[in-house]
């Protein structure tokens, strides 16, 4: 996998420039406390490594879940190479036909493949990524189930149905994840880092442990990418080609609203 287990309380995640860079800077700004530690490239078995702050390590009994944030989840550079130099691709066609058999078009079925562009568009409008601006991916709990299955979870009530499983009702956990969302909030509003960056395909992972520890971390920058200066984004503004906008502020408003409609705030 991406993984190698490191040092105590340390990961390794397989080595990718454009995550190194974003981590690099991170640790120079105020989203500082809602990302991994970054402590550079580490080599083992001929393989590069990013060596980073294992977010569980304060747990006992971590539940996990992961969140895909944006309303776009494929960098604008996809699309242009897609639209240059079209690039068939049948395990994403098969992909697409496990889930749902009657999502290609003629043309696509005729050739059994798909463009990415297409295959990440669909999954887009699919999930909640299109209408709320995020989706769950993952949710890994603490008595061992895990589940992967949201590929189709994209109503609100859905959301909620899923969240309130993920904190098994509680709803002080909820509190908790509520005011450190709001936190993040006013970080990114703040950020210099956010400001200048298209953040697509990152995630927020959510961790919380019987004992009442609940903390939200941005993860996974392998497609946040720096604008060309002056450029800067809002991340509310709806995508347009060309603007760049990645939807991630629209996305946790949205989110945040459903913690509060669930604690009928
Ligand atoms: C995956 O689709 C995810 O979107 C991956 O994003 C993406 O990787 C894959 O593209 C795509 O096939 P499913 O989740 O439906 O399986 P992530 O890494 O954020 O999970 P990229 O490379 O875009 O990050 P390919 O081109 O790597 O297959
Ligand atoms: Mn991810």
């Amino acid at each position: 996998g991406n993984f190698q287990a490191g040092e105590y309380g340390k990961l390794l995640k397989k080595y990718c420039e454009c995550e190194q860079q974003c981590l690099e800077k991170l640790m120079n700004d105020n989203l500082r406390p809602f990302v991994p530690g970054y402590y550079g490239i580490v080599q083992q078995n001929d393989q590069d490594y990013n060596l980073m702050d294992d977010l569980l390590t304060d747990f006992d009994s971590p539940s996990i879940m992961d969140c895909k944030m944006g309303s776009r989840t494929y960098l604008e550079e996809e699309l242009v190479k897609a639209r240059e130099r079209p690039r068939l691709r049948k395990d994403m066609y098969e992909k697409m036909v496990a889930v749902d058999p009657g999502a290609p078009s003629p043309e696509e079925r005729a050739q059994q493949a798909v463009l990415k562009p297409r295959y990440m568009q669909w999954r887009e409008t699919l999930s909640s990524t299109a209408t709320l601006g995020f989706r769950i991916e993952g949710i890994k709990k603490a008595d061992g189930t895990c589940n992967t299955s949201f590929k189709k979870t994209k109503h609100k009530e859905q959301v909620m149905k899923a969240l309130s499983d993920f904190v098994d009702g509680n709803t002080q956990l909820l509190r908790s994840y509520l005011q450190r969302l709001e936190e993040l909030r006013s970080a990114l509003e703040a950020s210099e880092f956010f400001r200048t960056h298209e953040v697509v395909g990152s995630s927020l992972l959510f961790v919380h442990d019987a004992s009442g520890l609940a903390r939200v971390w941005m993860i996974d920058f392998g497609k946040t990418v720096p604008l060309p200066p002056p450029q800067t984004l809002d991340h509310r503004t709806p995508w347009a080609e060309g603007n760049r906008e990645d939807g991630y502020l629209w996305g946790l408003d949205n989110l945040i609203q459903i913690f509060r409609d669930m604690l009928h705030d």
